[in-house]
């Protein structure tokens, strides 16, 4: 049997086919796991109905922006209409104002600060407490964060501190929700050119950079961290909470 039959999930954070959001959506369906998916605005919701319309008509499509308490309340109103229970959870979203990821972090304005940390690390929480009342069965909440949390890359800037944010409030939901056997774990991926690294000055450097010095000495399919959702997700991860793991070729270990 698949590792994922009849588990109920939610995907927050597909954009289009390149997001990392779609690669573990793909992956989870694929071991037998039924998804709902969510939107950020109308500017996504056609991209998002193309993609999950590839797994039936009949796939939940919800809008929510993360930061509006009302939209994250009325998706999990719906999903517990339509699912009656929920196992499975992935956070796959960020955000900081560009102009904090140019330049000095040190001259991030309070508002800059506040909207990164709001979206990319304080919506966790919120989604865990809207869902967990849902995972009467015990559940699997994912996070996708970056390095960057825990060692200067130059430019992440404000996203460093945010997802040091993230990955500090899975291990408390972890602590908070583990009497329920809710899991809660965090990704770092390596680079990945998606529609958030685009336009990041320097990205195609930094890929290059990964080729040359991590230990596999090459970047990150989408695929990998596909199938590392998978793992988080399935009963083989039944023990795992709190943790961060490193889908990065290794990059994570060295020191120069
Ligand atoms: P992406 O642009 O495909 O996904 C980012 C998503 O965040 C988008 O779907 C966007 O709609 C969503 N989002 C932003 N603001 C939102 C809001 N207010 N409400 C709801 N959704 C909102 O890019 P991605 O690279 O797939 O990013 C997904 C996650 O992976 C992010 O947490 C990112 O930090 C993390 N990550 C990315 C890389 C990389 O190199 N691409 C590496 C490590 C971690
Ligand atoms: O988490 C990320 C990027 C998230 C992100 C991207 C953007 C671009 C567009 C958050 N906010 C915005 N705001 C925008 O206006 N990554 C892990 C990818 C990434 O981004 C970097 C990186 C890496 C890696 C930025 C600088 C340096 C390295």
């Amino acid at each position: 049997m698949s590792l994922l039959t009849g588990k109920l999930g939610i995907v927050f954070g597909v954009a289009n086919k390149r997001s990392i959001a779609w690669a573990i959506a793909q992956a989870w369906a694929k071991e037998g796991a039924r998804l709902a998916f969510t939107y950020q605005g109308e500017r996504l919701k056609e991209n998002v109905e193309e993609l999950a319309a590839t797994f039936g008509s009949d796939t939940l499509i919800l809008p929510c922006d993360v930061t509006r308490d009302e939209e994250i309340a009325a998706v999990f109103k719906t999903v517990g209409e339509k699912f009656g229970k929920l196992h499975l959870l992935l956070h796959s979203v960020a955000f900081a104002p560009r102009e904090a990821l140019e330049g000095e972090f040190i001259n991030t304005s309070r508002d800059a600060f506040r909207i990164a940390h709001d979206v990319s690390a304080y919506s966790l929480v919120a989604l865990a407490r809207a869902a967990a009342p849902l995972m009467t069965e015990g559940g699997s909440i994912l996070a996708m964060t970056y390095y960057g949390s825990e060692k200067v890359v130059p430019h992440y800037n404000v996203m460093g501190v945010a997802k040091a944010a993230l990955e500090a409030s899975a291990r408390y939901l972890a602590y908070d929700l583990g009497p329920k056997k809710i899991r809660v774990n965090c990704i770092s991926a390596g680079p990945v050119n998606t529609l958030a690294a685009r336009g990041i000055a320097g990205f195609t450097d930094m890929l290059k950079h990964y080729e040359a010095h991590a230990p596999l000495r090459r970047n990150v399919l989408p695929d990998e961290l596909g199938a590392t959702g998978v793992f988080l997700a399935s009963d083989g991860a039944a023990a795992i909470t709190g943790q961060v793991i490193y889908v990065d070729s290794g990059y994570q270990i060295m020191g120069m």
